[in-house]
């Protein structure tokens, strides 16, 4: 066998081809080659990843610890080229094998291990944290089956399974030795003053290693994801007796519990399998932590100054129970110093504010899954209220376990993920806790990875800006300020509108292809890509097309601006209210796109199956973003600002981080409408809030009379009785009383755009001034306010 070669690019995919993949060149397929290339990548981020973890060890630094039950991370290929900025040489080699570069990068199946915004966050978290060089490890779960894939039949949202794993995996290391028993359910026994757990289930979890590398490849940390084993997993005696399907059934017992992500976000089902997959993987990463402490430390008082864990939302909340445990019941301590030490590394995030997201089990279910965790809760809340007499907020009462308050009461610090969302924290759901235990709520406002959300996405504009201030912006994006006095630089203006114009022909191009449709591409790209969730209302967004649509053909002649309005994201297959959202808009769009009358002047598409890819395509191309929750819903919202960084404009409400994208882009470079959260607030107690502005606006009114006719379902006119029900009735999120505010901003947009100049000067604002907007100032904030954790790479 050669030698591997280190140095030339196309010598080592050759030689990955023959001896990793054992394909002979002239049979490999794409596939191969895409594997090939990505072992070459990989060989080149091993080294700095193990001196990475030897230069932890050798500084003793502390170490932050990333538990979140989501890492929707997308592609990783280009990432690994792109921050080790072997671009031009892959494409050189890949090139030179006589393939298609893009293409071979398109082929990686998008690892889709989360449901939205807050499993993106963490995946956006995992590349900044390796940017700054601050040593951290992720852990999550394997999942066999990410989100599921989304498909139309008549309109109607289709499920399939996802499946990432079908092919292998070039990026992860499994690690069979890593594995930790865990158990479930059985007894506690209480013997000479000390009590054990003794399960009577066990599953165990094993370790699979992916390295994270940062921009420039001067630092790699891990993310370690567990998947489901079976402790014994062939029981030899019943397959002899005949008993095939019983003698493997500890191995499908085990393997379901890392089988497949849930589905549901902003919702909270209660389910068994759920809270088993919350132990699990708490569980393991806790014992994990420990056992790396215990290699360097005896003193397990040590622990807060060595070990930062974050948990991401409630999801690893039983971490904390955990961590009591192993070091109370397991280790020796006594119980409060146990607890003192666990509240001094645990922190929580949380993502809403929605009731119907807040994590709680029925007691029963709880206890019988972990019955030691539930005297342990007890015994904390014990602690709470002798400490806090006046006051008493437990985890634990009336019948439920409660997440929020548990992760707070066991938390060093608490943040919220906008300034808004931050304040409404303190003012509604953890008021008392709050009055409590002042100062433990920060904000740490959400953040995107510029290396992905910009620099790689977006290549035109990438390369534009670096021709104009450098690139040093790709590891400091604050630095897009330099971009501003170009601006009024007339020629450099128009290069900055033609990179829009030009993503947007790509798009046409590929929506062509893909999709049988052909767009205008004069039109504004006018897109609402997230979640289908009634609070971020696409059922406005689709209510504002429906009465626009009517008003075109009252009116051809008006000098209307063309729209295309592009829907995308997934509902949870429980959500039917969502799912009657989505099938709206896609009978709408069939009936508004073959309207001769309207043609040219408005298109609506809605993409089957939204992910992470389709992001990288969509938001390049977009002209106006559209961020129309109800203010004091959405926490913060990411998308909001990657669109920003692109050079899109906002249409939104004051609402999560809405608000300081327009507090830094400038008011007149943003277009608000709606209410306020208190205005929200108060409208809700007007009797037939809805009702009134409905008889209020005659646009709105006969919109919502053509979907009760069945105007876009002529075969089953009440097919939307739910909807129109909703909106004329109980309309909780307010799309009746923010419609007219809407319209008269949606003409503002269509007024705007007309003047071509000044709107790439709005768009080229919103870029130069969203710098802030990185998730490396985020994670800077959560080192410097949460953690305590330093950069070993002086970043
Ligand atoms: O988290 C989202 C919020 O809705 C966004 O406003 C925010 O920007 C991001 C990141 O902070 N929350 C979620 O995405 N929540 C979930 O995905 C989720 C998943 C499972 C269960 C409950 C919620």
């Amino acid at each position: 066998m050669d030698d591997l070669p280190r140095t030339d690019l196309r010598a080592a995919i050759m030689w990955h081809l023959t001896y990793t993949l054992g394909k002979d060149p002239d049979h490999a397929q794409l596939f191969d080659w895409r594997m090939a290339l990505s072992h070459a990548v990989r060989d080149r981020i091993v080294d700095r990843w193990m001196t990475a973890t030897r230069d932890t060890y050798r500084a003793d630094a502390k170490r932050v610890y990333y538990l979140s039950m989501e890492f929707l991370i997308g592609r990783l290929l280009e990432d690994n080229i792109v921050n080790l900025q072997m671009t031009d040489q892959a494409r050189a080699a890949i090139e030179s094998l006589g393939l298609d570069y893009r293409q071979l990068l398109l082929d990686e199946p998008d690892a889709a291990l989360g449901n939205g915004g807050l499993g993106r966050l963490a995946a956006c978290f995992m590349e900044s944290l390796a940017t700054l060089g601050c040593p951290a490890y992720g852990y999550g779960i394997r999942y066999e089956h990410g989100l599921f894939r989304q498909s139309f039949l008549d309109g109607r949202q289709q499920e399939a399974p996802e499946d990432w794993l079908q092919q292998p995996n070039a990026w992860e290391f499994e690690r069979p030795e890593a594995r930790f028993t865990l158990g479930f359910g059985g007894n506690i026994l209480t013997r000479a003053g000390t009590t054990r757990w003794e399960p009577e289930h066990f599953v165990q979890a094993e370790a699979f290693d992916t390295p994270v590398i940062g921009w420039r490849g001067r630092w790699a940390n891990t993310l370690r994801l567990w998947a489901g084993r079976a402790v014994n997993p062939f029981d030899l005696e019943r397959f002899n007796a005949g008993d095939f399907a019983a003698a493997a059934e500890n191995e499908a017992l085990a393997r379901t519990i890392s089988r497949v992500l849930y589905p549901e976000d902003s919702t909270e089902k209660g389910k068994y399998l759920r809270l088993m997959q919350e132990y699990f993987f708490s569980a393991a990463s806790i014992r994990d932590i420990l056992r790396r402490f215990e290699t360097a430390h005896q003193d397990l008082r040590l622990l807060p100054q060595k070990v930062a864990i974050q948990m991401n939302d409630t999801h690893p909340a039983i971490a904390g129970p955990e961590l009591v445990r192993l070091l109370h019941d397991e280790r020796g301590l006594p119980f409060d110093e146990a607890l003192d030490i666990a509240r001094g590394c645990l922190n929580y995030t949380n993502h809403t504010l929605l009731p119907e997201a807040l994590e709680s089990w029925g007691e029963a279910l709880f206890a019988s899954l972990l019955p030691r965790h539930l005297q342990l809760i007890d015994r904390i809340d014990d602690a709470h209220a002798k400490a806090h007499p006046a006051r008493r907020v437990s985890a634990h009462g009336d019948g439920r376990v409660r997440m929020g308050e548990l992760s707070f009461i066991m938390s060093n610090r608490v943040n919220g993920v906008a300034a808004l969302h931050t304040g409404l924290m303190k003012t509604t759901v953890f008021r008392e806790l709050n009055d409590l235990h002042p100062g433990r709520i920060v904000n740490e406002t959400n953040g995107v990875t510029p290396r992905r959300w910009v620099h790689s996405c977006n290549p035109r504009l990438s390369a534009l800006i670096t021709d104009t201030i450098g690139d040093g912006w790709i590891g400091d994006l604050e630095k897009l300020t330099e971009l501003e006095p170009h601006i009024d630089d007339a020629d450099w203006l128009a290069r900055f509108a033609q990179v829009k114009t030009d993503n947007k022909a790509g798009l046409c191009d590929w929506v062509t292809r893909e999709h049988e449709l052909m767009l205008n591409p004069e039109a504004i790209f006018d897109v609402q890509i997230k979640r289908i969730h009634e609070y971020k209302r696409q059922h406005l967004n689709i209510l504002e097309a429906i009465a626009l649509w009517q008003e075109i053909r009252d009116n051809p002649g008006a000098g209307w601006t063309p729209r295309v309005k592009i829907f995308g994201g997934k509902a949870a297959p429980g959500y039917f209210f969502a799912k009657d959202i989505i099938r709206l808009i896609n009978d709408a769009a069939r009936v508004i796109n073959a309207d001769a009358a309207t043609h040219g002047l408005l298109q609506i598409i809605y993409l089957p199956n939204y992910n992470v890819t389709m992001a990288e395509r969509l938001i390049p191309a977009a002209d106006l973003s559209e961020q129309i929750s109800t203010a004091g819903k959405e926490a913060s919202g990411t998308g909001n600002m990657k669109f920003a960084l692109n050079g899109a404009l906002t249409i939104g409400t004051l609402d999560g981080a809405n608000v300081e994208i327009r507090e830094r882009v400038g008011k007149e470079n943003f277009f608000l409408f709606g209410m306020t959260v208190d205005e929200a607030e108060a409208r809700r107690q007007v009797e037939n809030h809805a009702a009134g502005a409905i008889a209020a606006d005659p646009r709105l009114a006969r919109a919502i009379e053509a979907i009760r006719a069945g105007a876009f379902s002529p075969d089953e006119p009440d097919r939307y009785a739910g909807i129109v029900g909703n909106l004329t009735g109980p309309d909780y999120f307010l799309v009746a009383s923010d419609f007219s505010d809407y319209w008269r901003a949606q003409r503002e947009v269509d007024q705007a755009y007309a003047d071509k100049r000044n709107w790439a000067r709005m768009a080229a604002l919103n870029a130069a001034r969203s710098g802030w907007f990185s998730s490396d100032r985020t994670i800077r904030g959560y080192m410097a306010d949460i953690w305590g954790a330093r950069s070993l790479t002086g970043n």
